[in-house]
């Protein structure tokens, strides 16, 4: 309960922070883009982690304000990176969008808003959705994603592997990426054992249309396996932990 007041403070004493962790391409082994990751410093408690930290912000209802937050914050880094860097080399900012945004009356307008104050192009933002915020809204969600994408800003599907959705089912969404969750990539070893469950949502993926980034990459056997499947991106510890602004802009133009 005291953290429930903490986190009403939290945002007017700015201890909110993003953390940025690189999306890289398998075919080039270029940083493309970023996921943009809260963080909380709290002032006793050093810095806490969103899965510590979400569930308390989304029973709260402040989920939404803390998400607009972040979207806004991403956004302007994002554009002052690209001001800055004259470098088309960063292509993405991906932000996270909890169920409870998602399911906004305002969503779409607070976006605009978002876009049009920062000066970031809808195309270079990426808003990454879990299955469950999408079954659980159904024939409206699909409404509002067809709004988003018509905006210009890309969708991609969250965490996939761990909801109830079905690939087919997906279809029917305007989604240009799947994130495979990392539950999937660390079961394949350096064998290279378990590797079906992954290959077959990639062909799918591609069948349907998408890109598929594997997310939670620790090694590099886990990296050429993926790449042998055709696997477009990756992110995870093998290339970087989620960072501080400061060392994530160093990262632009990087290749690993
Ligand atoms: O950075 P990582 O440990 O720790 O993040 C944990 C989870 O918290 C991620 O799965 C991510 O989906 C969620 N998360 C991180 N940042 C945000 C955010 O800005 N908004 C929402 N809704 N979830 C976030
Ligand atoms: O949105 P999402 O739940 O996918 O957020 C990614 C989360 O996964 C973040 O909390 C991030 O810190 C964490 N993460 C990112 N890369 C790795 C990785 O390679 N291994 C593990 N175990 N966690 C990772
Ligand atoms: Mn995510
Ligand atoms: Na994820």
């Amino acid at each position: 309960l005291q953290l429930e007041n903490d986190l009403r403070r939290a945002i007017e004493r700015h201890e909110f922070q993003l953390y940025y962790q690189p999306i890289v391409s398998l075919t080039n082994g270029r940083l493309i883009g970023f996921e943009a990751l809260l963080r909380w410093q709290h002032p006793e408690r050093g810095l806490i982690s969103p899965t510590d930290f979400i569930p308390l912000v989304e029973e709260s209802g402040m989920i939404v304000e803390v998400g607009y937050w972040a979207l806004h914050e991403a956004c302007r880094q994002m554009q002052s990176w690209q001001v800055r860097h004259r470098t088309n080399s960063l292509e993405k900012i991906s932000v996270n969008l909890s169920v409870k945004q998602f399911s906004q009356p305002d969503l779409i307008e607070q976006i605009g808003e978002i876009l049009h104050s920062t000066g970031l192009d809808a195309g270079s933002l990426m808003l990454e959705i879990t299955e469950s915020a999408i079954m659980e809204n159904g024939d409206e969600a699909n409404a509002e994603l067809l709004k988003l994408r018509k905006m210009g800003i890309e969708l991609s599907i969250d965490d996939f592997g761990t909801g109830y959705s079905s690939l087919s089912r997906l279809h029917s969404f305007p989604i240009s990426v799947l994130k495979i969750d990392r539950s999937f990539v660390s079961l394949i070893d350096a064998n290279g054992k378990n590797l079906e469950i992954i290959e077959t949502i990639i062909t799918l993926a591609h069948k349907l249309g998408m890109d598929v980034t594997a997310e939670g990459v620790e090694t590099k056997e886990q990296l050429a396996f993926l790449r042998n499947l055709n696997c477009e991106c990756g992110q995870g510890y093998f290339f970087s932990r989620p960072l501080d602004n400061t060392a994530a802009v160093a990262l632009i133009g990087y290749c690993w």
